[in-house]
């Protein structure tokens, strides 16, 4: 705000760096500080889009069924005092509400986030505390108001004090809030707007009627990859995707995670998917980039299901091997144990973090037991995965060989038996 809501993208490739003033935010609210003057943007009738890009957790939804979960703290906050919501869906219910009673016509909601069929999810759950509000209004948002699907991809991390200090020096003035990420962007968008929308293909984004396969493509291909990496790269004392994409062992085993991952994919038309796996190593191998695998592991149990095991489910239904997948489950698995290979405590930032750590602690040291807790979280693996008896096996076994090998070692021995 105190910048008139102008700031720096920054793009960086190697070693070139490229840097434009955005100047498209007209106006700032900040929803925990003022709820009421978020509401009232959104009630305005010249809004006709309202967009989100607010995580995967901030959906409060279960992350393996992807119904809302109607236990969260902050949805049973948003049913006692529906007025003053602070979730997301909250936000949304409450302004589609008045925007009902005043008779104006619901905006349409652009979900932006990573989740598997991010339009649909988003209007089940929205839909879903609308009607546990009402039930005419949980039937009024699910038949009036558009959920239109997308797939947005670039890479982002954090900025960084660095950052903001190189981009100053860049532009010759200070920049509170930066962006830094690589040059390739796509965003594809399911062409569905009743109130019409601004015509962001000028922009270079591909508007589709289908947004399914290019979703999926990128959630397993990208971000399945992406999560393996954190978790593994991150034991292994690698502290961004670089550092992990350039460690040949690393490169190797995503060779071999692409390879159990590509059949799982419907490709969308035109595209070839070896290609596409191609150029994501080329992506991760940015070193102008420092995206930390720790930034990647946060919120591995909102992430996993929709980057990893609904691929594994697929091939565990053709009744074909998951040992590089099932690294990745026993990487994460020691990972929000909480103490990396070599002994130190891991800030693990998860919702579920304390129960994980608690159920692991309770399993004691058996490496069975240990996969046997993790795999009991529902909400992760579903009622189904804990109980088919080869995703037990498979994970028993890469864990075994993780704690007996380490994360490095382990991912060397499964490309080459692989
Ligand atoms: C990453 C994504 O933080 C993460 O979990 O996998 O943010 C990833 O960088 C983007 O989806 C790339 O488009």
């Amino acid at each position: 705000a105190p910048q008139d809501g102008l700031y720096t993208v920054a793009t960086r490739e190697d070693d070139r760096q490229e840097l434009r003033v955005i100047g498209s935010l007209c106006g700032l609210h900040v929803a925990p500080e003022d709820p009421a003057a978020l509401l009232r943007a959104m009630t305005d009738p010249r809004i006709r889009i309202v967009s989100l890009t607010v995580t995967e957790k901030g959906y409060c939804h279960d992350p393996a069924s992807g119904a809302l979960d109607e236990a969260h703290p902050d949805i049973r906050h948003d049913l006692a005092t529906p007025g003053a919501p602070r979730s997301a869906p909250g936000l949304l219910v409450e302004a589609l509400r008045l925007r009902r009673a005043a008779g104006i016509a619901p905006f349409t909601v652009l979900c932006c986030d990573n989740l598997p069929a991010n339009g649909a999810t988003v209007g089940r759950v929205t839909a879903r505390l609308g009607a546990l509000r009402d039930p005419g209004l949980g039937a009024w948002i699910a038949g009036e108001v558009a959920f239109p699907g997308t797939m947005v991809d670039r890479i982002v991390p954090a900025t960084t004090a660095e950052d903001r200090a190189a981009i100053a020096a860049a532009l010759g003035c200070d920049d509170a809030w930066p962006v830094v990420g690589e040059a390739f962007s796509q965003w594809v968008i399911e062409d569905h707007f009743p109130l019409g929308r601004p015509a962001w293909e000028i922009g270079g984004a591909t508007l589709v009627a289908d947004v399914a396969p290019f979703e999926l493509m990128k959630l397993r291909m990208l971000n399945g990859a992406h999560s393996a990496l954190a978790y593994l790269g991150y034991l292994a004392g690698h502290e961004t995707v670089a550092e992990a994409s350039n460690d040949p062992v690393f490169a190797a085993y995503l060779h071999g995670l692409w390879a159990e991952i590509a059949p799982a994919v419907p490709a969308p038309p035109g595209v070839d998917l070896r290609d596409y796996a191609a150029r994501l190593l080329a992506r991760f191998r940015n070193r102008a980039l420092r995206h930390r695998t720790w930034q990647i592991a946060m919120d591995g149990s909102q992430k996993l299901p929709q980057r990893l095991l609904e691929t594994m489910r697929t091939r565990l239904a053709g009744g074909q091997p998951i040992p590089h997948f099932a690294l990745a489950i026993a990487g994460w698995l020691r990972y929000v144990g909480g103490k990396g290979e070599d002994g130190a405590t891991i800030d693990v930032r998860d919702p579920l973090a304390v129960p994980l750590r608690q159920a692991l602690e309770a399993a004691g040291p058996d490496p069975v037991r240990q996969v046997e807790a993790a795999l009991g979280f529902e909400a992760i693996f579903g009622h189904d995965l804990g109980r088919v008896s080869a995703f037990r096996a498979a994970i028993v076994e890469a864990h075994g060989l993780l704690l007996r090998l380490g994360a490095r070692e382990a991912a060397r021995a499964v490309t080459l038996l692989g």
